[in-house]
């Protein structure tokens, strides 16, 4: 029983990762070929390293986040006010079980498909359970305002899980 549990759990964090690639099978380093670079984060229990980000528009990153903390963290790109709305929904639906960090007990509670469903394609985002590495690819734009990339869980950005993403050149 708890080994199914564990399997399903690294399905659902691997999700990203395949969403990425194409099709797979043989033709894997074709995908390889559009990642500009790719950027090692490591997750902690609140925060973040690096703690910054220099990027040039449209460029595409590919994102390897290391949870070493004890708890889940998510990674989410956005612009501050587009991050502040998902805390705000990241606490609504926080508000009735607490912040319990148990996995399992709700089928689709999955911060992935929560930032998706709640403010459409815009903000990439994934989570991480502690002790897992999750990947995300993401583009960056050619006009945007003052991005960040943060964690929402309730509590963590204001503990400091965010930072700055910078436009050079
Ligand atoms: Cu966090």
């Amino acid at each position: 029983m708890r080994k199914t549990l564990l399997i399903i759990t690294l399905g659902l964090i691997a999700t990203p990762t395949f969403a990425a690639g194409k099709h797979g099978g043989s033709h894997g380093s074709e995908s390889e070929a559009d990642i500009d670079r790719t950027i090692r984060f490591e997750a902690g229990d609140m925060w973040f390293d690096p703690e910054g980000l220099d990027i040039v528009s449209g460029e595409t990153i590919r994102f390897e986040i290391a949870n070493t903390g004890n708890l889940e963290h998510e990674f989410v790109i956005g612009d501050t006010s587009a991050q502040e709305e998902h805390r705000k929904m990241m606490l609504e639906m926080a508000g009735s079980h607490g912040e319990s960090g148990v996995h399992g007990g709700h089928g689709g509670h999955d911060g992935h498909d929560m930032a998706e469903g709640g403010l459409g394609s815009s903000m990439p985002a994934v989570t991480i359970a502690p002790g897992e590495t999750a990947e995300l690819v993401w583009t960056a734009p050619e006009n945007a305002g003052d991005l960040e990339y943060a964690c929402n869980i309730p509590g963590h950005y204001e503990a400091g899980m965010y930072g700055d993403i910078d436009f050079q050149g």
